[in-house]
Order: C-alpha cells, then structure tokens, then sequence
C-alpha cells in the first residue's frame, strides 16, 4: 500500500528497491526520472515536505539564481523546455520552486518520493550485496544508493556565546520560514556578507527600520543587472535551444555569456583597452564579468588589476568613504565564490543601513538584546545568519555512511574527501554522488552538471545490469590518482589563495582541500572516455 506521501513502507518492513536516491532536488528529480524510464524501481528519500533541494530551503528575502534562467532549467525533454515560461532574467525562489514542483508534477514524480524523511545511518552489507539506509521513518534496502543530496545543503550556525538567550527570533539563510518573516519596523542584524547576505542585504533594507551587518570579509560583487525577460529573447533561446545547450557544455562553468570570454592576459591589456572592456562587462551585468579576460583565475596580477577595477566601482558607489573602505575587499577576485547583486553597495548610502566590521574584533557574543563587538552591543530585534554551509562534504559525513568491513566514510575523508570522478568513493560499492567532491559541480551551473552525472550514472546501471555485474567501485589507485589530479589542477588557479567554503575553510576544523573540479568540458570527456574503456578505474564484479 502507498503511504500518502510516495513510497510504501510496509507497515514496518523495510522498503527495498533496486536505487534509492537520497535527496529530491534537481539531481534527485532527474534521477528518479531517468532510471524509472529504464526499468529500476527507484525510491527517493527527502527530509524536506516538497520538491526542489536547494530552494526548498533557501526562501530568504531575494534569493535569486545566479544563473540566467533560459540556461538553468532541465534539457533532457524538449518538450518541458519548449512549454515552461520563464519571466525575468534570473529567477527568483519561488519561481524556481514552482517549475521544480511543475517537474515533479509532469512526470509524476511524488509517488516514488518518501518525503519528510531523514536519513540517520546508510551501511554496506556485503553477504546480499546491498546498501540499509536508516531513517526516522523505517529502513530502506537496496541494490544501489544514489546520494543527490546537493552541495550547499547542511547550513553552518556559528556557536556565538548568549545565542540561546536573545530575546528575537534567528534565521538561517538557507532554512528560512516557509510563511515568510515580516521585517517592516525591526531593526535587524545580518551576520555574512557571502553570496546570501548580499542579495538578501537590499531587500532586508528596504524592509526594515534599522539594519545592522556584522562583516567579517568584505567581498567583491558585481551587477546582475536583472531584470524581466525580454519576450524575444525568451523565444530565440526556444528556437534554438539545442545548439545552445551543446554550447553550454562545452564552457569551462558549463554556461553561455553574454559576452564573448576573453582570452588575452589582462595584465597586456592597455589601461584604455581594459577600461573599456570591464565597463562594458560591468553594465552588461553577470557572470561575463568575471570572465573578460583568459587569466584572471590563473595570474595574480592580471586579478588584481580585475579586483582594482571592483574596488575602484565600490569608491565610487558608497558615499562614505569610511564604509567604502570596510567594503572594499583586498584578496583575490573571484577566489571565494563570484557574487552578482542588485544594489548591494548602494544600500550602504542608506541612512538607516550601518556596517560593523568584524574582520578583527569578532562578535563577542550575543545578548538578549542585540550582537556585541568589542564591548559595544549592537541593538537588534531579529538576527540572520548568512553564515553559509558546511559544503560539498557536510551532508554526506552526517548520515553515518560504512562502507565493506565497517569502514567510516568520515573516516576514509578525515583528510578531505576522496572520490573517483566525483561519482565513487572506493570501499563504498554500488553508491554514487551527484555533484559530489571531486567533480566540477559548484563551479558551474549546477543543472547541466547534475544531468551529466545523472546520464552516466544511469548509463553505468544500465552496463551493470545487461553484464550481470552486481557491485562497481572504484580501484583505490584510481581514487588516489583522481584526488592528485583535482589538487593539481587547482594549483593551476588562484583558487586555493584565499579561505573559501571551497577549500572548506569556512569551517571550525575541517580540513583545508580545494574539493571542487575546475573545468567541465575536460571532465565531461575524462567521464565518457572512462565509462567507453570498460569503467577504467572501476573494479566490476
Ligand atoms: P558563504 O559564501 O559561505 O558566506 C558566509 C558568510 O558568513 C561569509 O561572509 C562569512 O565570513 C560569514 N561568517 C561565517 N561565520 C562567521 C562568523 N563566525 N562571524 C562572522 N561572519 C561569519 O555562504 P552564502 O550562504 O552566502 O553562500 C553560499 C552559497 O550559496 C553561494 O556561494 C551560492 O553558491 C549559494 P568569511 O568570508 O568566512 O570571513
């Protein structure tokens, strides 16, 4: 019998499948989707009530895409494309909710989705060759397990002494209240100036009565420049959609921009020459910014000369030129995370907008009434966290995962994770991740990356099950080559320069190792090349 939310589960029995997928995001979705259409009883667990992963969670004030909306949507049913009206030129969090609930609609999608289920303990039984999955609503048994569980999804709280006895209410970011939070009269205080923060920052302002933002890093940001989508625009993309998403895959973030990617060093550039290319980038708006010329990713001086013309921009921008110095950041661009805004800097003109820097004297602790720093207490009403996530590894180490013999994932990662092409840890059969360390994932846009791993893991249960082969892993020299390799490249870039969430130092004791990819299209084709030759590097037995 079904349960009225998806998957049966026989009234105390375990519920055995052939896949599980744990996380009914955009990967998840797909996921099910796809091996569903090939023949495999598939379940999927979520913790949350609805579809949508990452903007389930993420509904504070002005969440937004970072990527245009014609680009981040689904291409594997033209139809779906062709049908679904997008109406600005990044889509806000309910818009984006709404066409994941309109997939999940489409194909049908619920009835194989255990929602509002967490996943406690995930253990390897060699003796059936199968995978247990415990939850709080029973246990799950099966063949394979496909971890869908997002990169940005276990949020970090940072322990603030007093917290407990603020008299407001808290917020995280990314596990905002479903019915919304009325700001109009409070005075607020935002901790974080990430990518959350400084969208949310504008709309807060425009709010509230009196907004506090307690910054430890300054960060560069650039226009986004939003703004409805232009009917033509739309339909051209409709036109031509199937050129432009092979296109996409063949970009380094597996995007299109607006403008041509530059190749040329930026530290040759003249200073006219230059000038003019980053303003035109500047009020074209976006991520084509950040990708003007060849090198900045790769050549500190061509950075700093890109970061001079930001923080030239900030200089300009804000009023008070004290303020302007505590937002101007000094480190390399484009090291953390690229933020884009809309008015970002600007509502630090505002008279009821104040900036606290943190960046030496950290907050102190919190009490009731307010944050305090360096002895001066800082009156709030309420308290947002912008204090990001655990990434990439946090979800994955919390659900208790053993592998053959017992072994600890947490332990297998203790120095950072190991993975084969992101998609196989060895001493873990018969489970992948989507979007997991070790493949290119946040630094791109995430669907078309979600749906390539997605196609290859279902292409390899398909080539497991016509050879009869019952577990895949991958060699323990294959995953030692692999982590060598992402390091390496990464050491190419400037990215390992500063303490990003992607080298996981935005966390009290985890260990520092760049855990993204850099590069897409040469990962794509390290994939197809490594499941054509047999799954070279892949033990199949
Ligand atoms: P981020 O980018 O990790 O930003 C978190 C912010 O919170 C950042 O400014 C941090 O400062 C700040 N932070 C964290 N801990 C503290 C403490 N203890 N005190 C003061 N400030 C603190 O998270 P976001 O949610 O903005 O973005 C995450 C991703 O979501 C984003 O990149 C998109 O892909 C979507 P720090 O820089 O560490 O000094």
């Amino acid at each position: 019998m079904s349960s009225p939310d998806g998957v049966s589960m026989n009234g105390g029995e375990p519920s055995v499948h052939d896949v599980v997928v744990v996380g009914a995001g955009f990967a998840g979705m797909y996921m099910l989707h796809k091996l569903r259409g090939l023949g495999f009883d598939v379940a999927v667990v979520e913790r949350a009530s609805g579809v949508g992963g990452t903007w389930y969670w993420n509904r504070y004030p002005g969440a937004r895409c970072d990527v245009e909306s014609m680009q981040y949507s689904y291409s594997f049913d033209p139809e779906l494309e062709q049908e679904w009206e997008w109406t600005e030129r990044y889509s806000g969090q309910p818009e984006i909710l709404r066409y994941a609930n309109h997939v999940a609609d489409r194909y049908d999608l619920r009835r194989d989705i255990r929602f509002e289920t967490t996943v406690t303990g995930v253990d390897w039984h060699d003796a059936d060759n199968q995978w247990r999955l415990q939850t709080d609503r029973g246990e799950f048994r099966s063949r394979f397990v496909v971890m869908a569980t997002g990169c940005l999804s276990t949020a970090n709280v940072p322990h603030f002494d007093g917290v407990e006895c603020f008299e407001g209410p808290t917020y995280h970011t990314g596990r905002w209240p479903h019915e919304g939070v009325d700001f109009s009269g409070l005075s607020v205080g935002v901790i974080g100036t990430g990518s959350s923060a400084i969208q949310a920052i504008p709309v807060i302002a425009a709010e509230c009565r009196e907004l506090t933002v307690f910054q430890r890093t300054p960060n560069y940001s650039v226009p986004a420049r939003n703004e409805p989508l232009d009917a033509a625009d739309q339909a051209d993309w409709k036109a031509n959609y199937r050129e432009r998403r092979a296109r996409m895959l063949t970009q380094q973030a597996a995007m299109v921009q607006r403008l041509p990617d530059g190749e040329e060093p930026a530290k040759e550039a003249t200073a006219d020459e230059f000038g003019e290319r980053m303003q035109e980038r500047w009020e074209v708006g976006g991520f084509t910014f950040y990708r003007a010329y060849g090198d900045i990713g790769l050549d500190a001086e061509s950075n700093g000369r890109v970061a001079e013309f930001v923080r030239g921009k900030i200089a300009e921008i804000v009023d008070d030129p004290e303020t302007a110095a505590k937002l101007t950041p000094h480190n390399t661009i484009a090291c953390k995370r690229p933020c884009l805004d809309t008015n970002y800097y600007e509502t630090f003109n505002l008279p009821h907008v104040r900036l606290v820097d943190v960046s030496e004297t950290p907050i102190e602790r919190i009490s009731p009434a307010g944050v305090v720093v360096g002895g001066e207490e800082y009156p709030v009403d309420a308290i947002v966290f912008a204090t990001g996530f655990d990434a990439m590894t946090g979800t994955l180490l919390r659900m208790n995962i053993t592998g053959r013999d017992g072994a600890r994932l947490a332990d297998h990662w203790d120095a950072g994770p190991r993975t084969y092409l992101g998609l196989g840890v060895t001493g873990f059969p018969n489970m992948f991740t989507v979007s997991g360390p070790g493949s290119p994932s946040v630094l791109t846009n995430m669907i078309p990356s979600i749906e390539q791993h997605v196609d290859w893991i279902a292409r390899c249960l398909v080539d497991l099950r016509e050879r009869g082969a019952a577990t895949i892993e991958p060699e323990p020299d294959a995953e030692a080559y692999w982590v060598d390799y992402v390091n390496a490249v990464a050491d190419l870039t400037l990215f390992p320069t500063c303490n990003s969430w992607y080298l996981g130092a935005n966390i009290p004791g985890k260990t520092r190792v760049f855990m993204p990819l850099p590069g897409f299209p040469p990962y794509v084709e390290i994939c197809e090349d490594v499941a054509s030759d047999n799954y070279r590097g892949f033990v199949l037995a």
